[in-house]
């Protein structure tokens, strides 16, 4: 875009035409009477004609070599109809401002250092190193994705969008080090955008990506525990804790504690980091994020954040692409051989978050993930063409089966079920859907966007979806505006209560 916008008009180079070639109508009957006048007019005067022709010819040859090439030596158009005026009236600058090109780091090999394309021939060297620089043939049949992807050496790319995401990150980090698929063949690419000035999710994912690299992240974590513990301690930023239900506090603990399996602190194949901004303005706290009305333009732009991570990040050599959001709290380690376990072409687990003792506890969380229904399908018939459906909102009575809702927790956790739509917080799917054209809708595609949109076109292109309702993937709990009140409302309570007052 920017290459477009920014071309001088001297230096296009392309005959873009505004104005259309003039048609007139055939006419059928007497075209052979003006092809004879033509011959007999040539044979009258055709000497005539040639010194004509060869004086326009000469005239126009000396004024192409003077005003086309200027003095830099550079071509000059300067017929009209050389310009695009389709971009004439264009806001350059409002245009631009989303297109300020993207930051790249590369994490070295053992984490040693990170290399931006201006640290040139050791960042050229990375670069060779990770991707190759000749050419090479890839057989992509080899790279379809099986089963048993692990046993048979495949690679996956494992993409994480992030914005203003310091705080989930030792959690996210943690998960990805848990993680029991091979650490050698896995590639991780992150997209930070957006995020706000007071945030540093890119220093801390920089800093947290070279001690991952080098085999350390475990200990600084450990070195860091002790501040963590502080804070828990100040108690105001995880009060909530005391509400939640103590079984649940037992499986993180649990999960976050050694033992953990032996390639835990194994580096990763590879890991690069993007920062590209996308103009996400919607703010990312808890209630403003799930307001209803935000709910098309945001997952629009997220739409396109996934996409343009995929696009600059996917390698012929990537049997499977594995989504995942940042702010999963519990998620079995094994879930990418798990999911590559049931052989559909997209899989997604079932996604709960824990909640306050007085709030039930727990609660289905992710209700992207379902088959399609009758009453949605009905519903969209009398919507907008770029209307987008949210799940979960009183105001778009789909009727659907949430993937969430038919959870069994005591339930088979290979169980399957087919899928329309999926949510984004941990999505397996082959690689080869997106190289064949399957992306995240930034547009309204069915009456969806992104994901769901994304569970929909894969549909659409033939490829299988599923779901599995009692694997779970547990997502933090943020309390909302409401939650918080409540919880204050109930310190307040025992405050008076341990004060004595009635
Ligand atoms: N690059 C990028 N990442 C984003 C953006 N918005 C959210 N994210 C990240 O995308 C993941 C999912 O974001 P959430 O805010 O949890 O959005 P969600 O999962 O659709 O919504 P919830 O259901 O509320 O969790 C997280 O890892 C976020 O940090 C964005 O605008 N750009
Ligand atoms: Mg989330």
């Amino acid at each position: 875009m920017a290459i477009l916008f920014g071309k001088k008009r001297n230096q296009l180079e392309l005959p873009i035409s505004k104005s259309k070639q003039k048609l007139s109508p055939k006419r059928r009957d007497n075209g052979s009477q003006y092809w004879l006048k033509l011959t007999q007019f040539w044979k009258n005067n055709n000497r005539l004609l040639v010194v004509l022709l060869v004086i326009i010819g000469l005239l126009s040859l000396s004024r192409k070599l003077v005003s086309n090439w200027g003095e830099s030596g550079t071509r000059e158009l300067q017929d009209l109809e050389y310009y695009d005026f389709d971009f004439l009236e264009a806001d350059m600058e409002a245009l631009q401002k989303y297109d300020n090109g993207a930051d790249h780091f590369l994490i070295t090999k053992g984490g040693k250092d990170v290399l931006q394309p201006g640290d040139k021939e050791l960042y050229d060297q990375e670069i060779e190193m990770l991707y190759g620089s000749t050419v090479q043939t890839y057989n992509l049949d080899a790279f379809r994705g099986t089963t048993e992807g692990a046993k048979n050496r495949e690679h996956v790319l494992l993409l994480v969008p992030l914005r203003n995401a310091e705080r989930v990150l030792p959690l996210m980090f943690k998960n990805l080090m848990n993680l029991t698929y091979p650490h050698e063949l896995i590639d991780i690419a992150f997209l930070v955008s957006d995020c706000t000035e007071d945030d540093n999710t890119l220093g801390a994912l920089i800093e947290y990506s070279k001690a991952l690299q080098s085999g350390t992240l475990s200990d600084l974590f450990a070195e860091n525990v002790s501040n963590e513990q502080l804070l828990n301690e100040e108690g105001t930023r995880h009060l909530f804790l005391k509400y939640m239900r103590p079984s649940y506090l037992q499986m993180v603990e649990k999960a976050y504690s050694a033992p953990f399996h032996s390639g835990y602190d194994k580096p990763f194949r590879s890991v690069q980091i993007f920062q590209k901004d996308f103009g996400q303005a919607i703010g990312q706290g808890f209630s403003d994020r799930h307001a209803v009305k935000v709910q098309g333009i945001r997952r629009k732009l997220m739409g396109r954040a996934r996409n343009w991570l995929t696009a600059n990040a996917l390698k012929p050599y990537h049997s499977w692409v594995y989504w995942r959001d940042a702010d999963v709290e519990l998620c079995p380690g094994s879930v990418i051989q798990d999911l590559m376990s049931i052989g559909y072409d997209v899989a997604v687990p079932n996604v709960w978050r824990p909640l306050p003792e007085f709030l039930d506890g727990e609660q289905p969380y992710d209700l992207n993930s379902w088959p399609e229904s009758p009453d949605a399908l009905r519903l969209a018939q009398g919507l907008d063409e770029d209307d987008v459906i949210v799940e979960g909102y009183a105001e778009y009575p789909t009727y659907r089966v949430h993937l969430a809702y038919i959870r069994d927790p005591n339930g088979n956790p290979k169980d399957v079920l087919e899928l329309d739509g999926v949510g984004g917080v941990s999505i397996l799917a082959k690689a080869q859907l997106f190289r064949n054209g399957v992306h995240f809708p930034a547009f309204t595609f069915e009456n969806h966007a992104e994901t769901e949109a994304f569970g929909k076109m894969a549909k659409k292109m033939g490829y299988r979806v599923a779901g599995l309702p009692n694997y779970t993937l547990w997502h933090i709990y943020e309390p909302s505006d409401d939650d918080l009140k409540a919880i204050a409302e109930r310190e307040r309570g025992s405050k008076r209560t341990a004060e004595g007052s009635p």
